[in-house]
């Protein structure tokens, strides 16, 4: 360890603290990881809160629209990375006054930045919030939402713990920002002691006109008790100081105005008199509304009703593994508390879209295989209601009726049915439904079984076959900007090809395990012819290259100065069995000499610096972010499944520990996120641009999450289902001696020891040595003590 790490690693360990019961996740310091955040979902919203106090909420109405917005006309997008915070950015402050001595800060640390005696954030699996000593005070200050409607609930508590009477204002200020620029206004509502900003949803087709009546386009803040004084214009509240020093602040009380088409705030004032040991309690409910009778049920309901019902709790969320405990303490936490969590808001949401890209909304399923195996089969009908006449799968799929395909789901990408096999092959192993394959499925006016549908996907991808048998990219495969490669019709994929190779290899695995095996030889077949291709084509002495472009050049080779080796397809081939002996252990140095860093694999190396105008926008991304060279977790969990499948269990369990946020204690500073989920990317570039290397993305939608819960189950365990029971064959790094995991397989609670010992991989259910190490005739609702022997050497 260098003397730089060790400084970074005592100031990381001084700053995240772990809560091994529940989880929960601190920050001690607000200005040590600016960017630090959790999230609370419930079906209808989600809520990012940031450390410092600042907040971005969206609902669904079904669109995702925000209720709490900056001070300026947004744009909508998609969901972007590494987002900065500004000062006007919205967010949840309360302003704190000493009304004797007039001394002023703010809570939890925005938009005064003051420092506190003592600072404390805090991210759970149902809330979030800040526990912060000013002074002789306490605060606590914290949020939660209600288990289905769109509000935000958040609770202060005070406590003088000092000798002295205090004489505090206290002044809760929620963002509401620019609604519309047809008509915004706002206003205090005593019978609902409640501020409620009005808008109507600017359109101006005729034809639009009912869409934006129908939307929610109100924003009420409610208190439970009746505040000495309101303020509800935002230029009036910040006057010239701004939200670091208010005008309005500095006013015995607020000004008590009504916003007429001027950008809201909901602020308040409350008198607090507080004697030495006396606390305070103050609530309110934050969130849209369609209109007044919607705020007064949301009101009566949260605040005079004091509903209590909690959301995403952990105990009520099914996980197919618990009772983890290895070697490696932190990682226990986070596949613990936080993957199921994460792949549990990827079920939920959808990502926050009503179209999520057809691969997305696939492989989000893949993790709901193990925490609600009915989402998974409901994503698996509902994709394939939505075939292509073709057999292909289209690029979004339309979760509602007024959904339509937007942004990258107009542009046409070829992959999306290699998804397909590899859901159904996991849920079947994963749940014994066999039944599945016979279900009908009505697309259009055409009904077909699973089974059948499966297959004219599969017939798809082979059409999508170039004389040579290699897979055509057209405007994308998996990697979304490589959209110049292929355009013009002959560009071709090789991470595509060994793709459609794994995806007809796992359809085998279906029909073997479902007893269909007529048509296996010809899917075969076509496996091999592809295989021989990509391996005389693609192969490029020490890896694969990634594609052949239009013109026929092919890339991602040697002979590249940028973009030389692409991670896709060493991984899978690693995945899909195309190399073995010394061509693998080639892939893998290459891989450990170009692309591996501290934080995990990169993409590719070296990043583009240039645009290239046969492979397209992705080498226009900025070196080391997103798809040009970044450690784009999702990427890096294929890799981590070929090394498991090339039991490579070492190498595997070391890239993927690097991927984990907070593992390594020095990670959070310089990841620049808690660990309470696990990231779309971490900057690369580490050599280019090493005071950015290894920063979070901070968006925690990603395909990622599935895999690695797949990965740690099925690899990392070896807990892996059958039509018969479990196949016990794990793959535990071999430092570590023991370990012990509680699997939870189709209703049966099985209890797994594993300790090292003897030469040959050994299973003991109740002490009696298991056939070929397989778990069968468990039954539901029963518990099973499993011992596991595995050797010390490998066999
Ligand atoms: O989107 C992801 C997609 O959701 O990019 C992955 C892809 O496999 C996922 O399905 C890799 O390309 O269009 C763009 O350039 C965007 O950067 C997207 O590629 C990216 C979004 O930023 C979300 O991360």
């Amino acid at each position: 360890m260098r003397a730089s790490d060790d400084i970074a690693f005592e100031a990381a360990k001084a700053v995240v603290e772990h809560d091994p019961d529940d989880g929960a996740v601190s920050l001690t310091i607000p200005t040590a990881i600016p960017l630090a955040s959790g999230f609370l979902w419930n079906q209808a919203m989600l809520v990012r809160v940031n450390c410092r106090g600042y907040a971005r909420a969206q609902f669904l109405q079904p669109e995702p629209s925000a209720y709490s917005h900056g001070p300026v006309l947004e744009a909508t997008t998609f969901e972007q990375p590494e987002l900065g915070l500004y000062s006007q950015h919205p967010g949840r402050f309360v302003y704190v006054r000493d009304d004797d001595s007039g001394a002023l800060f703010s809570l939890p640390y925005a938009p005064m930045r003051t420092a506190h005696d003592t600072f404390r954030f805090t991210v759970s699996d149902e809330r979030i919030g800040w526990t912060i000593h000013h002074g002789s005070l306490t605060f606590e200050w914290q949020v939660r939402l209600a288990s289905s409607d769109t509000v935000e609930r958040w609770e202060l508590h005070i406590l003088n713990a000092g000798q002295r009477k205090r004489r505090l204002s206290v002044f809760p200020v929620f963002s509401i920002g620019y609604m519309s620029w047809m008509n915004q206004s706002a206003g205090f509502e005593p019978h609902l002691n409640a501020i409620i900003a009005r808008s109507v949803p600017p359109y101006q087709h005729l034809r639009d006109h009912e869409a934006a009546m129908a939307a929610k386009s109100t924003t009420f803040l409610a208190a439970s008790r009746t505040p000495d004084s309101y303020e509800t214009v935002h230029a009036i509240f910040e006057g010239d100081g701004g939200l670091h020093a208010p005008d309005a602040l500095s006013n015995d009380t607020l000004g008590c105005n009504e916003a007429a088409y001027e950008s809201p705030i909901a602020a308040m004032q409350f008198r607090e008199t507080l004697r030495p040991g006396a606390t305070a309690a103050l609530s309110f409910v934050f969130g849209p509304a369609g209109d007044d009778e919607d705020v007064a049920r949301l009101v009566a309901r949260y605040i005079r009703g004091g509903d209590t019902t909690d959301v995403g709790s952990a105990k009520r969320r099914p996980q197919a593994i618990t009772a983890i405990q290895t070697p490696a303490a932190s990682f226990d936490q986070f596949v613990t508390h936080w993957l199921p969590r994460q792949i549990d808001y990827h079920g939920t949401l959808n990502r926050l879209t009503t179209d999520p890209q057809t691969r997305n909304y696939l492989q989000d399923g893949l993790g709901q295989v193990f925490i609600a195996p009915e989402r998974a089969r409901a994503v698996i009908l509902k994709t394939l209601a939505q075939q292509e006449p073709s057999g292909g799968l289209p690029d979004g799929i339309l979760l509602t009726d007024d959904a339509e395909l937007k942004y990258i789901n107009q542009v046409p990408h070829t992959d999306h049915a290699v998804w397909l096999p590899i859901l159904l092959n996991t849920y079947i192993d994963e749940t014994g439904d066999h039944d599945i394959l016979d279900v009908t499925v009505r697309c259009e006016s055409h009904e077909a079984s699973v089974f059948e549908r499966t297959e004219s996907a599969l017939n798809a991808l082979l059409d999508n076959l170039d004389d040579r048998s290699l897979s055509l990219i057209a405007q994308g495969d998996w990697c979304d900007p490589m959209n110049m490669v292929g355009h013009r019709g002959q560009g071709v994929s090789a991470w595509l090809s060994m793709a459609t190779i794994y995806a007809l290899k796992l359809w085998q695995d279906v029909l073997v395990a479902t007893k269909r095996t007529t048509r296996a030889q010809h899917w075969q077949d076509a496996a091999d012819r592809i295989q021989q291709a990509v391996k005389s084509h693609f192969w490029a002495d020490r890896w694969f290259a990634r594609g052949i472009t239009d013109d026929g050049r092919r890339f991602g080779t040697e002979d590249d100065a940028e973009g030389q080796i692409f991670l896709n397809p060493q991984s899978w081939a690693l995945m899909a069995g195309l190399v073995d002996g010394e061509e693998r252990d080639a892939i893998i140095s290459a891989v450990n000499d170009k692309l591996l860093t501290p934080f995990g694999p990169e993409m590719l190396a070296p990043p583009y610096t240039q645009f290239v105008d046969d492979i397209g926008r992705l080498t226009q991304k900025h070196p080391g972010y997103a798809e040009n060279g970044s450690v784009y977790c999702h990427a890096a969990m294929f890799y981590v499944y070929g090394l498991y499948e090339q039991q490579q269990s070492d190498a595997a369990f070391d890239v993927l520990m690097r991927c984990l946020p907070g593992v390594r204690d020095q990670d959070p500073i310089a990841r620049g996120q808690l660990p309470v989920f696990l990231p779309n990317y971490y900057r690369g570039a580490v050599d280019a641009f090493p005071r950015t290397a290894g920063r979070s993305s901070q968006l925690f939608n990603t395909g990622a999450v599935s895999w690695l819960y797949r990965i740690v189950i099925e690899q990392l365990f070896g807990l892996r289902g059958t039509s018969d029971g479990l196949i016990v064959a794990p793959q535990l790094p071999s430092q570590w001696s023991s370990a012990s995991v509680t699997r939870h397989f189709r209703d049966a609670v099985v209890r797994v020891r594993y300790q090292r010992g003897g030469r040959v991989l050994r299973t003991f259910l109740n002490n009696e040595l298991q056939e070929n190490n397989q778990l069968t005739g468990l039954q539901p609702g029963k518990t099973y003590d499993v011992e596991v022997h595995v050797p010390e050497e490998k066999e």
